[in-house]
């Protein structure tokens, strides 16, 4: 365990007045929820403190809490903490804020942030599974409310304990929260999981359009006008991209949107065996190491990622056979 990390971490979160934290880019269950867990722990035990959540709101991730609005002229030596995110250029909404020192927490291989008190690992599932840690560890306060939110950010990265980040520790922590403040796992599935038809209609899409290569990759340019035949989110790309862990015929897969507003091309990356951030950094991405992501502006791109996300298939093929 990190005892002297985590004595570090509440010791800095002890010596300022205000405190910031931030997540990244296109928020998941995993950076609200830790971003306002460990918010609203640090409300609890210090009350006099000013502690905001900034970025951008989203509306279906409401049943975690909402992001605060804050005047950032009005800050002037914030502590900052980040959650969930490696690199500075996927952090929402710090551009105007002035800052001194940095608690770093997260998940995914290291990049440019280096927080004055860092705790990186990519042995944790999850930011969530980290805060748990770091709450259950220390004086910070958690109630039943910050529970939940944990569990559920554990739950989604941890894709209900499916994926390879999986691990004992990630047990104990979803055990803990559930035992200590007696959660009703079932209602926060609800809000996790619940989908409308049409959602499964997008995925049926997926399925019925997708190329598979004989090294077993998957792929599918989605075509833009079914999220407005479907009334889906284009966001829901990200989230579908999980269902289709189990298939025999897939080692990696991809699915590519296109954003006409920024125009930019958005890839959705997940594997069974081949490692696939590395081919996601070429483009603009990056991520774990089964689970990428990546965005980029030139059309070309896409048959480049397709071709050598499909070549790392056919060496892990060729690696396992032998
Ligand atoms: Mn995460």
């Amino acid at each position: 365990m990190n005892k002297d990390l985590f004595k570090q971490i509440f010791k800095l979160i002890k010596n300022y007045d205000e405190i910031i934290l931030a997540r990244h880019i296109s928020p998941d269950p995993d950076a609200v929820g830790s971003q306002l867990a460990l918010r609203d722990s640090i409300r609890l035990t210090f009350p006099n403190k000013k502690v905001y959540a900034i970025g951008v709101g989203v509306s279906k991730f409401k049943y975690l809490g909402l992001m605060d609005k804050i005047d950032t002229n009005s800050i002037t030596n914030a502590l900052l903490i980040v959650l969930d995110v490696p690199n500075y250029s996927r952090i929402d909404g710090i551009e105007d804020i002035s800052y001194h020192d940095i608690i770093k927490i997260d998940h995914h291989p290291k990049e440019d942030i280096v927080g004055t008190v860092d705790f990186t690992s990519s042995k944790y599932s999850s930011a969530c599974e980290m805060v748990a840690e770091l709450l259950l560890n220390t004086r910070l306060i958690i109630n039943k409310q910050i529970a939940e939110k944990l569990f559920i950010g554990i739950v989604s990265d941890s894709e209900r304990f499916l994926f390879k980040n999986t691990t004992a520790h990630t047990f104990e922590m979803a055990y803990k929260l559930v035992a200590k403040f007696n959660l009703d796992t079932f209602s926060l599935y609800t809000s996790l999981y619940e989908k409308s038809f049409n959602d499964y209609l997008f995925e049926a899409y997926i399925i019925n359009n997708m190329t598979i290569t004989k090294n077993n990759f998957g792929y599918l340019v989605i075509d833009n006008t079914i999220f407005d035949k479907l009334k889906v989110d284009s966001a829901s790309a990200s989230i579908v991209v999980n269902n289709f862990n189990f298939i025999k015929d897939l080692l990696a897969w991809c699915f590519i949107t296109y954003d006409a507003k920024n125009e930019i091309y958005k890839a959705n990356i997940r594997s069974r065996g081949p490692i696939i951030n590395e081919i996601a950094s070429h483009y603009n991405g990056g991520g774990h190491q089964y689970a990428s992501g990546a965005r980029f502006i030139n059309k070309e791109d896409i048959e480049k990622i397709f071709n050598e996300l499909d070549k790392a298939c056919q060496e892990y093929k060729e690696h396992e056979n032998q």
